[in-house]
């Protein structure tokens, strides 16, 4: 962003004053989402992202994050250190300012330069607000400051501590348990973030560390490359049909567009579109921009090539897309976020400018690249044809009434009730566990949907072919809310629907080809919370009337500990459900007071198409390291 440079001449007069902390611990949903688990991990991005910005005005190369041993968060950058100079109308030292006072800093004054910012972009004064204590360590001037608050108060005036010969700034921070539902940080969730800003950024070095493991765990990032490494790491599970990543950056007056794309040969779109580094999942303008002109690129292109006759229509976008990967990045000075978790770019202004982009850069591309044009090209043509299959099979098949649930399938045993709130459905595997199903449930609130044996892998087939599927057929017709654009959430007949498999690898594939066709075509499904699993006990332990079920291997040892072993307990393991009676399969697994069932959430899209593709795709290795790492009873599935 070269015009954009903060002026040298900042000083404390540019930070704006609006009010103080109290308000923040009052309602810490208003600053930073929530309190859950996603809140305290946004503490850690919201001083990332200030660092982040330090290195964007081109003043930082590497920023380290690390999870200390009691969960709290050091965050270290080589930046020219916080300034220290005294405001002139408050009379305390800037740093002070920016911890102490909300929505200090630059970002909100204009001027100043500010681009990253998480989703509620409230920085560093809110997480001192959050947490119990909290330090920060300046290095500037050739000297090393130091300040320590506490729930948002300062525990004494900026100190001199030391002399350095080196800049940057170090914040430490302990979340408080006080406001927060878990103060316990997540490895995973941390790398996956900064990862992506890595990506985004391109050249900054981000570095994660756990003091919490032993020996401590350790990942770098840094991607000369930017975005099109990120497409280059989305598609490593997935074929490739051409050989180069689009890629091209573009920057006028205040903006900034960066795009990374590239065909594979599967038959679902992936975008990622952000807006000064957050993940616009509304989409906005840059995404609408990008889009139309990739539409018109890409029919110019064909046209002119003779791909396409003179009479042929023109492709559709969602022909154009099927298979592509691609990222989309735009940055600006001042983002109107939209929509209903604000994750929708608004400025209207941004949409014509990646539209030129896009046209021109893919333009080029393909012109300079005929032989991947073609191939590119061809997969959309391909595209169309089997789109214009697969509408002639809906519609014989909407004829037939077997996609608009007038017409139930003959193997749903449904429930009398009719609210869907309070219904559900067992996707059960088999027939046999499903009859079992049958006789042992709730009838008024539950209905039985058995499936026989493996649904076709949806990642490997396009449309057409998915709805010859009976299977498909009979789990679309009984929840009655369409398919794919045909969608409708408020014709859904049941709101939880429980997916029912044996504990074993078969049982394990099933469940994940039902939600890579849940998350390829009904995604609302998952993202609102619908989609369950169930969980089936391991084993049964008996002697006359005494009987416990165990869910896992865990827990049964620690049953048969506690029982000791003296005693004649008879000790069933379940194969499969079809081995429960009716009464059994109740009792265990689909009784509402003692059942456990697993919600599955999809917490981040990109690690989300990530699994699927790796768990659905031809590469067996990171399959099987994946479902080795990933034990089938874990508590919380984020896919
Ligand atoms: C000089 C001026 C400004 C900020 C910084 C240095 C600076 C801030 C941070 C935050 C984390 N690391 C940092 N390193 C340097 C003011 C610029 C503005 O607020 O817009």
């Amino acid at each position: 962003m070269p015009d954009t440079h903060v002026s040298e001449s900042y000083n404390a007069e540019q930070i704006q004053v609006l009010e103080g902390l109290e308000p923040v611990r009052k309602r810490p949903g208003m600053y930073i989402g929530s309190t859950s688990e996603n809140g305290l991990h946004h503490l850690v991005y919201e001083i990332v992202d200030n660092s982040v910005d330090e290195a964007l005005a081109g003043y930082c190369k590497h920023i380290s994050v690390t999870i200390l041993p009691d969960n709290s968060i050091k965050v270290e950058d080589d930046g020219r250190g916080m300034p220290v100079d005294i405001h002139p109308k408050l009379g305390i030292p800037a740093v002070e300012v920016i911890h102490t006072v909300l929505h200090a800093g630059g970002k909100f004054g204009g001027g100043g330069y500010k681009v990253s910012g998480g989703l509620h972009g409230v920085g560093a004064s809110v997480v001192n607000a959050l947490s119990e204590s909290m330090t920060v360590e300046v290095k500037r001037n050739g000297i090393i400051y130091e300040q320590k608050y506490s729930r948002g108060k300062t525990l004494h005036p900026l100190e001199e501590i030391g002399k350095t010969d080196m800049t940057g700034t170090t914040t430490w921070f302990k979340p408080d348990a006080e406001i927060f539902d878990t103060v316990v940080y997540n490895y995973n969730t941390l790398e996956h973030r900064l990862r992506e800003m890595a990506f985004l950024n391109k050249g900054i070095s981000i570095s994660i560390t756990d003091e919490r493991q032993d020996p401590v765990k350790k990942d770098k990032f840094h991607y000369e490359g930017g975005i099109k490494e990120f497409v280059a790491f989305q598609n490593k599970n997935k074929e490739p049909i051409h050989p180069d990543i689009v890629y091209f950056e573009v920057s006028k007056n205040n903006f900034e567009c960066e795009v990374a794309l590239q065909y594979t040969d599967r038959y679902s779109e992936f975008i990622l579109s952000y807006a000064n580094n957050i993940n616009t999942t509304e989409g906005g303008t840059h995404l609408v921009g990008f889009k139309t002109a990739l539409t018109r690129a890409y029919n110019d292109y064909a046209r002119k090539n003779k791909y396409l006759k003179e009479n042929d229509e023109a492709l559709s976008g969602e022909d154009i897309r099927e298979g592509i990967t691609a990222i989309i990045s735009v940055k600006l000075t001042e983002p109107q976020f939209e929509g209903q978790t604000k994750t929708k770019l608004g400025n209207s202004e941004i949409r014509g400018f990646v539209d030129s982009a896009t046209m021109e850069n893919i333009t080029a591309f393909f012109e300079e690249n005929p032989q991947q044009a073609r191939v590119i090209i061809d997969k959309g043509l391909r595209a169309a044809r089997a789109r214009e299959a697969a509408r002639k099979a809906r519609d014989l098949t909407r004829r037939k009434g077997a996609l608009d649930g007038m017409t139930l399938p003959g193997k749903l045993a449904d429930c009398s009730e009719k609210d869907p709130a309070l219904s559900e459905i067992f996707l059960v595997e088999g027939d046999s566990a499903g009859g079992s199903a049958k006789s042992g449930r709730d009838r008024k609130r539950q209905a039985i949907l058995p499936l026989r044996g493996k649904i076709l892998n949806v990642e490997k087939a396009r449309l057409d072919k998915i709805l010859n599927s009976d299977e498909i057929k009979n789990m679309i017709t009984a929840f009655g809310c369409g398919i794919g654009n045909d969608f409708n959430e408020e014709k859904l007949r049941y709101h939880k629907i429980v997916i029912m498999t044996d504990a074993d690898v078969d049982g394990a594939h099933i469940c994940t080809l039902m939600l890579t066709f849940f998350y390829r075509y009904m995604r609302p499904l998952i993202e609102k919370g619908y989609v369950y699993i169930a969980q089936p006990p391991l084993y049964k332990v008996e002697k006359g009337k005494e009987k416990y079920y165990t869910y896992s291997e865990e827990e049964q040892r620690a049953l048969l500990n506690k029982l000791g072993t003296d005693q004649k307990w008879a000790i069933q393991r379940y194969k499969g459900l079809g081995e429960m009676d009716a009464q059994q399969l109740w009792e265990t697994t689909m009784d509402y007071n003692t059942r456990t069932l697993i919600k599955v959430k999809i917490d981040d899209f990109a690690v989300a198409d990530d699994t699927f593709s790796m768990l659905m795709g031809e590469k067996v290795p990171p399959r099987r390291k994946f479902i080795e790492e990933n034990a089938k009873y874990v508590q919380n599935l984020d896919i």
